[in-house]
């Protein structure tokens, strides 16, 4: 099989210190918790960025300085900004790390609930606008989806040529508001998407390493993090990102799935 990317999420923009205490926010924090998942076996960073105090941002400034430090740190990673940013945001804000041209960067193909009290607001124009700057600053889009309607609206788009094949898909599963994160819901999910796309399944929660495991044996990639889930098991709050990508290595190379380094992820992603 196809080695297995792993993707670390390592802050998110709504988990909190008092969710756990090692979720990052400062700029040291934050390339150290890339750092320790890279060396654990992360070839995708997933970043969203914070003010010292915590306080979701998508100030270009601050996307700056986290990267540079991460290449630093981390020479070869695949650094993924998000353009998600936190519920709430406005587009440009949002938009505000693909004028740094990543490689590659989340684009989110639809509107959903999330949480409790909260929408996440992804209108069509939205993400034709999202897709179209992605394009223009060569930024690949994975393309994040919480729902099989997202797949849709992802391929309408790329029978318009908005966005280009093969496709990177990254399956959110468990969100309040979102597809449950369930074998047949994998099972749907991964048969809705064109031949030929990559896919990488994210599980919310509680079933972020279940989902982990039903990837690894799909085919699929898998993201791991503390912008998904804070423990490492029941009860028990995780360490680290580091830690977190270190149990879902191990339960690849229980089955026999080799991790990718980053140069074969770029490869397998169609990155070069
Ligand atoms: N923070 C969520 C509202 C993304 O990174 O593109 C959206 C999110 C998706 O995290
Ligand atoms: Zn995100």
């Amino acid at each position: 099989m196809e080695k297995l990317i792993i993707t670390a999420a390592i802050c998110g923009a709504e988990v909190m210190k008092k969710d756990n205490p090692n979720v990052p926010y400062t700029v040291k924090e934050i390339v150290k918790e890339a750092r320790l998942a890279y060396e654990a076996g992360a070839s995708i960073i997933h970043l969203h960025v914070r003010e010292d105090d915590g306080t979701p941002t998508q100030s270009f400034e601050r996307f700056k300085a986290c990267i540079d430090g991460i290449k630093e740190e981390c020479q070869d990673v695949i650094i993924e900004p998000s353009t998600g940013g936190a519920v709430g945001m406005d587009n440009d804000e949002r938009l505000s790390p693909i004028f740094l041209k990543p490689e590659i960067a989340s684009l989110d193909c639809g509107t959903c609930n999330f949480g409790k009290n909260d929408i996440f607001v992804n209108t069509e124009e939205t993400i034709r606008y999202f897709a179209k700057k992605m394009k223009e600053f060569e930024v690949k889009p994975e393309i994040e989806v919480f729902d099989k309607g997202m797949i849709d609206t992802a391929i309408r788009l790329y029978r318009e040529k908005l966005l280009k094949a093969p496709l990177q898909f990254n399956f959110v599963m468990g969100v309040r508001g979102g597809i449950n994160a369930g074998l047949m819901d994998l099972a749907f999910m991964k048969a809705s998407i064109p031949e030929g796309s990559a896919f990488t399944v994210t599980g919310i929660g509680k079933a972020q390493f279940t989902m982990a495991a039903m990837a690894i044996a799909a085919g699929g990639h898998v993201r791991v993090g503390f912008e998904d889930n804070v423990y490492i098991r029941k009860g028990v709050l995780a360490k680290s990102n580091g830690e977190m990508v270190e149990k879902a290595v191990r339960i690849s190379k229980e089955i026999g799935r080799e991790i990718a380094t980053p140069k074969e992820a770029r490869e397998i992603l169609h990155l070069i």
